[in-house]
């Protein structure tokens, strides 16, 4: 009997091994075993290395932002967004080197715009992986995303702390399907033992007056240009409705009028919105917001900017007059990505595009069409992911 006992054990431990699968199989259709892999255990380490460093006033020193999945069997990375935010009175950027994938065209930090980066103490990595099959990230592995080379302006504390918001990835699943559902775990570098941790700000939105109509006593006949279309898009998709505010300079509430734009061969877009206005004296801001864009705020009648999106002004500088107003604003690009119009551009603006890659019907296109070339496709995905960084409207 005693030499049964192992045996007997043996076949036991099958019985009830072979019971529960049975029981999984008829009941649970086997979803308990896939359950144990599901996205909240999908996490995403980052970190610097090295994460803390002694610099003399004008030394350099190279740091490595890194990533570490710890998803069975690793991620496929697509895409990726991280915000980083110095303080540009203690540290520069002297250099960015992108190890997975490379720099979004035009929306990516690169050292071409290092200039833009150090007066406004924000990095804005935007990564694209360009293959269909995305770059391997082992799992477990820290795996070199970002190399930054940063300079201490006079040899004072810093830090730069990205935290989970400051990081987005666009991850390849089964079926070639995106996915941004990673819960992303900061990093922290500090310069000289540390400074405070600089974060953007946000401030609270006035309530527009709406006088808007066709024929008001002011016209603005306003030229426009939006971010990702160049070129003129087929008559189906040349045609926007673009909300216009006028606040005139000290009054806290704006006047807000919609108008029907059009654009040229060159991607600029024209058209008019009207104003009753019982006076047309003081200075003026207007605000420009299109039906998948951001909102942004102008201050001067012929504005310009060298890197895309980075005009930005306070003082209200613009004169109207009763009648027709013509303002010449397309040397400025309005950026995309609000595409539900709710004022911030979120992961529900992500997922609008992430469910809709691949179609050309007219209702998936009028949301989710952001460059206007009759498809939902990486390049509206690639928008998107860009205006992560920017985030809110204007005000
Ligand atoms: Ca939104
Ligand atoms: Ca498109």
């Amino acid at each position: 009997m005693k030499k049964e006992m192992p045996r007997l054990i043996i076949i036991f431990l099958v019985v009830i091994g072979l019971v529960f699968w049975m029981w999984n199989y008829l009941f649970l259709s086997g979803k308990t075993a896939i359950k144990s892999r599901a996205t909240d255990e999908s996490i995403l380490s980052l970190s610097f290395n090295p994460n803390a460093s002694t610099l003399s006033t004008g030394q350099e020193m190279e740091t490595t932002l890194k990533i570490k999945p710890t998803v069975e069997g690793g991620i496929l990375v697509r895409g990726y967004l991280v915000s980083l935010f110095f303080d540009k009175t203690k540290l520069q950027l002297k250099n960015i080197e992108y190890k997975i994938g490379g720099a979004s065209p035009d929306l990516g930090a690169t050292n071409s715009s290092l200039s833009t980066i150090n007066g406004n103490g924000v990095i804005r990595l935007v990564g694209e992986v360009t293959t269909p099959t995305g770059t391997a990230v082992a799992k477990d592995v820290d795996t070199e995303l970002v190399k930054l080379k940063f300079s201490s302006v006079n040899g004072q504390g810093a830090t730069i702390q990205i935290g989970r918001a400051d990081a987005k990835f666009y991850i390849l699943k089964a079926e070639a399907v995106l996915s941004d559902g990673m819960s992303i775990d900061g990093a922290k570098i500090d310069f000289n033992g540390g400074g405070a941790i600089i974060t953007p700000g946000i401030t609270g939105a006035p309530n527009p007056t709406t006088t808007g109509g066709t024929s008001g006593n002011v016209n603005l006949n306003l030229k426009l240009k939006f971010q990702g279309i160049s070129g003129k898009p087929a008559d189906s998709q040349n045609s926007m409705a673009v909300k216009v505010k006028l606040k005139k300079e000290g009054e806290t509430n704006p006047s807000e009028a919609t108008g029907v734009f059009s654009a040229d061969t060159s991607g600029v877009w024209s058209g008019k919105a009207s104003f009753n206005l019982s006076s047309v004296s003081g200075k003026y801001l207007i605000y420009i917001k299109g039906p998948q864009h951001i909102q942004k705020k102008f201050c001067d009648s012929a504005p310009s900017e060298n890197n895309a999106g980075t005009y930005s002004c306070a003082n209200a500088n613009i004169s109207i007059t009763v009648g027709d107003n013509n303002l010449d604003f397309s040397k400025v690009m309005v950026l995309s990505g609000d595409l539900d119009q709710n004022g911030v551009v979120d992961s529900v603006d992500i997922s609008i595009v992430r469910n809709n890659l691949g179609k050309t019907d007219t209702a998936t296109l009028t949301k989710a069409d952001v460059n206007r070339d009759g498809r939902v496709d990486t390049q509206d995905f690639s928008l998107i992911l860009a205006a992560l960084a920017v985030r809110t409207d204007e005000l």
